[in-house]
């Protein structure tokens, strides 16, 4: 298990690393805005972009653990664009650099720090890490990646946004790595790692440094990098600023001031993670697997959780309160096609302390929404 939870934690920094390049290196930030003009050009080559990212993470995984093959699942295309070429970590850096080099479009430096981002040794000294003695065969697992959450503002760049109650509405500081492994016959969220790479900049250098979470819980065990906060007397919630205004006059009158906002589904479910926020409501299906498997799993690891909103709401009315349903990992939306069928459509809560996810559902389970 430590090893697989290490090569997680190293899969993440190398990811990390990668989104940090992307703004530091010219010859990768051009990739990001390339085609800027035509706003769908532009979205579409962001979107690839991020699949190469995405698959690059996970041939990383599947590297390091090849019976984890076929388990590694991401952003809804999990093929690049270009179908003759298959996209893979090679033996040799030289290889993987030959690879990119074609794959993006003769881009010889792009190709170079993209492949050395790669093929560098990340040297975990984390004593912590060391000391997980759980065994948990891989077999058992599968895995959700989302290589940078919250795009928008990660290409939007600002990187001093000032925190309000210590959660920030924008910015660099919501672009996260997610990789999160379910178990595979029950969808139950197992391990989860969140990477900030942009979590603070040298003031000599500019370089951003960045900093990682864990947690696992596995048949009664719990373990994280991180302590459970405490309920706090004035607690807060944190919503998207396109949340419904349906749902934000439901919970203005609970928290007033304490209602805040920010970007980055992982980005919210950090917050509540780290006791910035008590809960994180979200009312729409704008949620994917891959967003949400990872905070879910360092939740639990927490005593916390994430269940369905509107299932959570429906045994809510139906006085079934001591069964809340959690979202599960494993199986697809029925009836749903490509991206869709992972997504978390019923929206979601997520929270740390029970007592506070009811005061949620019972403020919303009367309310007009
Ligand atoms: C997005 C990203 C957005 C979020 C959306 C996610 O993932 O986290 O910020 O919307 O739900 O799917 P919001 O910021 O309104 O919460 P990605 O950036 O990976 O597409
Ligand atoms: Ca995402």
């Amino acid at each position: 298990m430590a090893a697989l939870l290490k090569s997680l934690v190293g899969a993440s920094e190398k990811s990390a690393r990668i989104a940090q390049l992307c703004r530091q290196e010219e010859a990768l930030f051009q990739l990001l805005i390339e085609e800027k003009t035509g706003t769908d050009k532009n979205k579409k080559f962001v979107q690839d972009f991020k699949t190469l990212a995405d698959v690059l993470i996970q041939e990383v995984i599947k590297h390091d653990f090849p019976e984890l093959h076929g388990h590694i699942g991401g952003e809804e295309s999990n093929q690049f664009e270009n179908k003759t070429l298959v996209v893979q970590v090679c033996a040799t850096q030289q290889d993987t650099a030959s690879l990119l080099f074609t794959i993006l479009d003769r881009n010889q430096p792009a190709a170079e720090l993209l492949a050395a981002a790669i093929h560098q040794e990340v040297a975990l000294q984390d004593p912590a890490l060391d000391a997980v003695a759980l065994a948990i065969p891989p077999e058992r697992l599968a895995i959700w990646i989302d290589p940078i959450d919250s795009t928008n503002q990660y290409i939007r760049g600002q990187a001093r946004v000032a925190p309000i109650g210590g959660i920030c509405p924008s910015g660099l500081c919501s672009a996260l790595v997610l990789i999160g492994a379910y178990d595979r016959s029950s969808g139950d969220p197992v391990l989860g790692v969140i990477n900030e790479p942009f979590f603070r900049e040298d003031p000599l250098t500019h370089r951003w440094q960045g900093v990682y979470h864990w947690g696992i819980s596995y048949q009664g065990t719990s373990l994280s990098s991180l302590r459970r906060p405490p309920l706090r007397p004035e607690p807060c919630v944190v919503l998207s600023s396109s949340e419904t205004l349906a749902i934000q006059r439901a919970l203005r009158p609970l928290y007033g001031e304490r209602l805040r906002f920010a970007s980055g589904a992982g980005y919210k479910m950090l917050c509540v993670i780290l006791g910035l926020a008590e809960a994180y409501v979200l009312s729409e299906g704008s949620t994917f697997k891959w967003d949400s498997c990872a905070p879910h799993a360092i939740l639990r690891a927490l005593g916390g959780g994430m269940v369905d909103l509107e299932a959570a709401l429906q045994a809510w009315r139906a006085g079934q309160w001591g069964a809340l349903p959690e979202l599960t990992y494993n199986q697809p939306a029925g009836g749903a096609v490509g991206a869709e069928r992972w997504a978390n459509r019923g929206g979601l809560v997520a929270f740390m302390h029970r007592e506070h996810l009811e005061v949620v559902l019972a403020t919303l389970a009367t309310a007009a929404l």
